[in-house]
């Protein structure tokens, strides 16, 4: 009680002086699915999100920010928890068929279909802090992915104060999701649920997780706004999908929202303001195959080259961030608890987990005292993805393929100088033995130290079948 007398009255003297530093209102926005080539800010020309490019012209744009995971699940558990899936066991999303049959070779883990109501989330802590929190949109973190189903584990068992859970569209629908009126992938509803609580909470520090899920598949739009990317000269450049334009503009117009009702209340100045995305961009199928959509970045969703795992990353904070600032330092998912519990006035490190804050970052420093990122995905996904797991550690990633290290095989490291080679084209495993040793060892060490679940050799396996068709 004496704490929050206190901080009642500190919330007092820092209105009345602004130079006093305040606990930031913290609204956290993630996109599903989209791609680190989609925005402008990011070099897109096709696509329009002018929202989210002064949002990062008035903050901050980090080049190289990873999701823990190439798919959904397993990234929103690590931004809950600032821990690897591979430590929560949470590794595949929740939940996919599973693979079985004579031309699998591995067999995947019995992992975790939920996030465990036990571990700590970032709204629990920040709710300890004396946050409000919200969670409107996806959640994706029980089986069962809306009502009645998840209620078990739902966000108000995680320490949100007020939730609204939503889920993509349903495919058969699609005819209907082309009237004027609709909101396929529940971006309406999520975003004035957001509006509604910020303007409901103005009085107090707030955590709301805004949380869509577009532009996730199904691709729909309103026939309108798909015509205007349909008339666009580039149309025919592999990358340029226009229902995916329609989706990012809608998208880009609720972040508008959000920035213009946090202006109208004042509170623009003393809200930190993150714009994410929970995975790379989904490959869809052109005349000649799979489209390169994640152009200059390898394959997508599902796949632990830098087009599945490398994705957008903005943070607004008028106060602290310089605006214009662009970071290269790489960063992760998982570092998103620990850095909202620092600038909520907490501690920056805590040993439970494996994120680290990056408030450094955000107050101008190059660079995170840490070395290497982990990843660590132990399934096959339909996008053909195999079972693989990857360290990055400065300008080199290695990427190890266990098909072949269970079965001996060759070919199971690849090693790429991202500096030189964004695209991941050109593989130095043949030629830097040395660094595929070091950087081998420090991903099985990581492994080990996160008790990582490994799959294991089919019994039942009896062809050689086709490596990139599970
Ligand atoms: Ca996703």
């Amino acid at each position: 009680m004496l704490w929050l007398v206190l901080s009642i009255t500190l919330g007092g003297l820092s209105s009345a002086c602004t130079r006093i530093p305040e606990r930031p209102n913290i609204v956290l926005i993630l996109a599903d699915d989209l791609a680190w080539n989609q925005l402008g800010c990011y070099g897109n020309s096709f696509y329009e999100t002018p929202h989210l490019d002064a949002l990062a012209r008035q903050g901050m744009r980090f080049t190289d920010a990873y999701a823990a995971s190439p798919i959904c699940s397993p990234t929103r558990a690590s931004i809950m928890t600032g821990k690897y899936p591979a430590r929560l066991r949470v590794t595949q999303f929740i939940s996919p068929g599973d693979y079985a049959g004579d031309a699998i070779r591995l067999l995947e883990p019995d992992w975790t279909r939920r996030l465990p109501l036990e571990e700590e989330t970032i709204a629990e802590a920040l709710k300890d802090m004396g946050y409000v929190t919200a969670a409107f949109g996806k959640w994706h973190l029980s089986q069962a992915k809306t009502p009645p189903g998840s209620l078990p584990f739902n966000p108000d068992k995680q320490g949100f104060d007020q939730h609204f859970v939503t889920y993509k569209p349903v495919p058969r629908m699609a005819r209907e999701w082309q009237t004027p009126e609709n909101d396929a992938h529940n971006v309406r509803i999520i975003t004035e649920k957001s509006l509604e609580f910020m303007e409901k909470n103005r009085e107090r520090p707030f955590f709301l997780f805004v949380s869509h899920n577009s532009v996730h598949t199904p691709l729909v739009e309103k026939e309108a706004l798909i015509s205007k990317y349909r008339a666009k000269p580039d149309v025919d450049a592999p990358t340029n999908h226009p229902v995916i334009g329609a989706m990012i503009e809608t998208l880009d117009l609720s972040v508008g929202r959000l920035l213009a009702k946090l202006d109208e209340l004042g509170m623009s100045e003393r809200t930190l303001v993150i714009f994410f995305s929970d995975n790379g961009g989904l490959e869809w199928s052109g005349d000649d195959g799979p489209v390169p959509a994640n152009h200059p970045l390898r394959a997508g969703k599902g796949d632990l080259f830098e087009g599945g795992i490398r994705v957008p990353l903005i943070a607004r904070w008028p106060t602290v961030i310089a605006p214009g600032s662009v970071v290269e330092e790489p960063v992760s998912s998982v570092d998103l608890f620990p850095t909202l519990v620092h600038v909520a006035g907490g501690a920056g490190k805590r040993d439970e987990i494996d994120g680290v804050s990056l408030l450094p970052l955000l107050r101008g420093a190059a660079s995170l005292d840490r070395d290497s990122l982990f990843w660590h995905y132990p399934h096959y996904h339909g996008s053909g993805a195999l079972p693989s797991s990857a360290v990055r550690k400065g300008r080199y990633k290695l990427l190890e393929w266990h098909e072949e290290r269970v079965y001996g095989l060759e070919n199971r490291y690849e090693l790429y100088d991202l500096s030189h080679d964004l695209g991941e084209s050109n593989d130095l495993a043949s030629s830097r033995p040395e660094k595929i040793r070091e950087l081998a060892t420090e991903l099985e060490n990581w492994r080990n130290s996160v008790g990582a679940q490994m799959p294991e050799r089919n019994p039942a396996y009896r062809s050689a079948g086709d490596r990139r068709v599970p």
